[in-house]
């Protein structure tokens, strides 16, 4: 596991190079998702390929830019599931992104992810790692190595609201429920970019992000193996909670497509119960 967590700390510097300096436009294709590619999309897929490639214990490659399973080394163990820049839409603005990655052992599901890591791009490179019976490891970029800064804790109730999606498109209970959480005195905190969103809740003690069913997108918006999954191990390591809309843990989740997606709220023990309550969902 130590090569591929080095390898995602020198694809981190490469993709922040190409963030500061590549064309910022639309390449000619879309992704599985049929979202249209930006150049910077398929830069860092790039990037992230040919990284791997070199890794002797990764068998495969899935790619939320890419439909399929790109095979590495049959004699590989890993699978790594990865968005190489989630958020990407947000370069032009000049806010935070991110890559996220899920390590799994054979068949792709939660229960077979071993590890994960994300990387934001901010004013500072910031790596954070969850391997299993650990809390989460955060590392900052200081000229060009990885500083380790601490492992991360969630607090058991928190003070920041990231409700993702568009209120129109929201439940009435869903509403209600964020709308609750505001008169309790949450704090807003949503810039767009699940990496950072989900980072900026670990490190100040906890609170909730929500990305519901709508009615646009009745299965959710945020996919399973790249980013629901890879995140809700990250929380429960960190000592929060991850759970769909019926109340079961993403990390039980089994994809039947390696894009499926799910509705997703992570965070702290008393947002989730809260959430439980709102939605009707038995303990
Ligand atoms: P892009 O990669 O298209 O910018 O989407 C980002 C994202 O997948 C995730 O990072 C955000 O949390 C989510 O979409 C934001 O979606 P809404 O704008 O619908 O809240």
């Amino acid at each position: 596991m130590h090569s591929i967590f080095e390898t995602i700390k020198s694809v981190a510097f490469e993709i922040d190079h190409a963030i500061k300096t590549a064309d910022l436009g639309y390449s000619n294709s879309e992704n599985s998702s049929g979202e249209d590619q930006l150049k910077l999309d398929v830069q860092s897929d790039i990037i992230i390929e040919k990284a791997f490639a070199s890794v002797a214990v990764v068998k495969n490659l899935v790619s939320e830019e890419k439909e399929g399973v790109l095979t590495l080394n049959e004699a590989g163990k890993y699978t790594i599931c990865y968005d190489p820049l989630d958020g990407s839409s947000l370069v032009d603005v000049n806010l935070s992104v991110g890559s996220i990655f899920g390590i799994y052992e054979n068949e792709l599901q939660g229960s077979n992810l071993v590890a994960s890591a994300y990387v934001v791009y901010g004013p500072r490179i910031e790596l954070v790692i969850a391997t299993k019976g650990q809390k989460p490891m955060l590392y900052r970029a200081i000229g060009d190595t990885f500083k380790e800064i601490g492992s991360i804790t969630l607090d058991k109730k928190g003070k920041l609201n990231a409700p993702g999606g568009t209120q129109q498109n929201w439940c009435d209970y869903h509403k209600t429920f964020v709308d609750d959480l505001f008169t309790e005195g949450y704090r807003l905190r949503y810039s767009g970019g699940m990496v950072p969103d989900l980072h900026q809740i670990m490190l100040k003690g906890g609170g909730i992000f929500s990305y519901p069913a709508t009615s646009d997108k009745p299965h959710g918006k945020l996919r399973q193996l790249f980013e629901v999954i890879p995140f809700a191990f990250m929380y429960e390591q960190a000592g929060g909670y991850a759970i769909n809309d019926k109340g079961l843990r993403l990390m039980e989740l089994i994809p039947s497509h390696p894009h499926d997606t799910s509705p997703c709220f992570f965070g702290s023990k008393y947002e989730i119960n809260a959430l439980k309550t709102a939605y009707g969902i038995k303990n």
